[in-house]
């Protein structure tokens, strides 16, 4: 798509409210998985009720005083079959639910290998602390300690189209970075080096909150992701490198958090 498609499909659809009791919008390549899930572990626990209900309600009004219910043990044969039907559902609907889970996540949500392997991936490091998160991006020989390597706070900025790969960290206590819109949530935990990885779809604004209670202020934990069209994030960095470089302090040791991309 060229520049002026991308910005026509995010002026169409983002931001906007969220509206009506269906979750956010789904502006990720791979969100569809989880909501797939979602709405089908609805439907199976929909479809449990409503034949749990009319077995109960079947019995309720067959069984009145003409017709008294009759009360007993069952057969060995008749046991078998309510316990062999009630497995038959349970490794069906549970089953199939655990499978695709475990598969989606090793095949898209996990998979931080493949996703640093294609060509134009992003990786950025963030560092959690009361209350804001600070953004890390490496300069344009990869690392992140580079003179040219961009810092900005609570303002995320990503090009649509392949794989964002975040390592995060906290200075402080946990915290845990949510991405309601791409699905994906991690914690931010003092001590290690935790990672996410999504990739936009849907060019716009949309929320970068912590879920975490991590102190008073914790409800002020809130950034802005900005998906962008490629060229256009391009762009930004490149001015954002010149930037970064321009007011690199070498004797400023504290702006100069970012660590050693850790191998997936
Ligand atoms: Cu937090």
């Amino acid at each position: 798509m060229t520049g002026a498609a991308w910005r026509l499909a995010g002026a169409l659809v983002a931001p906007r409210p969220e509206t009506g009791f269906g979750l956010p919008r789904d502006a990720s390549v791979d969100g569809h998985l989880v909501d797939e899930l979602i709405h089908l572990t609805g439907a199976a626990v929909a479809a449990i009720f409503l034949l749990t209900v009319g077995a109960l309600a079947w019995a309720l009004l067959r069984h009145r005083q003409a017709h008294p219910a009759a009360f007993d043990h069952g057969t060995r044969r008749s046991i078998w079959l309510v316990l062999g039907a009630a497995g038959l559902v349970l490794v069906a609907v549970d089953g199939s639910l655990f499978v695709t889970t475990v598969l989606d996540l090793h095949r898209h949500f996990w998979s931080f290998a493949a996703a640093e392997a294609t060509p134009g991936a992003l990786r950025v490091e963030i560092t959690a602390h009361q209350w804001a998160w600070a953004i890390r991006y490496p300069g344009a020989d990869g690392t992140f300690d580079a003179p040219d390597a961009v810092v900005a706070l609570d303002d995320l900025r990503v090009p649509v189209g392949v794989p964002v790969v975040i390592q995060l960290a906290s200075t402080d206590v946990i915290h845990s970075l949510y991405l309601p819109n791409f699905r994906v949530k991690q914690d931010a935990v003092p001590g290690m080096v935790t990672r996410l990885t999504f990739a936009a779809r849907t060019p716009g604004e949309y929320e970068l909150a912590c879920a975490q209670h991590c102190g008073p202020n914790h409800y002020k934990m809130r950034g802005v992701l900005t998906a962008l069209a490629p060229d256009r994030f391009a762009e930004w960095l490149e001015t954002a490198r010149a930037d970064a470089r321009r007011g690199y302090d070498p004797a400023d040791e504290a702006a100069h958090w970012g660590w050693a991309w850790r191998a997936p």
